[in-house]
């Protein structure tokens, strides 16, 4: 994740019911997150973090991570189909930090 409002990659593809775990790095100097949803659980999501900007994130779909460390996530991608994430800080959703995982 970095400070140019991109994952690198923003693309991948598992198989179905592959458990992948995601170690996430933060190459930037502001915080960054991983969030894996729809792409409308996305979008909702991102309206109440800009309305609710000190909202902290714990869950099990998603990561936060301060700039120059990592997280881990793990997912089961149940699919098939095409699961999104996205970065949920304020502005960086609307900025384009977003990926796609293809399940196949
Ligand atoms: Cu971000």
């Amino acid at each position: 994740m970095a400070d140019t409002m991109r994952f690198t990659p923003d693309s991948i593809a598992v198989k179905r019911g592959e458990t992948v775990r995601f170690v996430v790095h933060n190459v930037g100097k502001v915080e960054h997150e991983m969030v894996i949803g729809t792409t409308s659980e996305l979008k909702e999501h991102a309206q109440m973090m800009r309305s609710m900007p000190d909202t902290k994130h714990a869950g099990p779909n998603q990561v936060t991570v301060v700039p120059g460390k990592q997280g881990v996530l793990v997912w089961q991608f149940d699919g098939p189909g095409t699961v999104d994430f996205a970065c949920l800080v304020p502005g960086h959703f609307e900025a384009g930090m977003v990926g796609k995982v293809a399940v196949k």
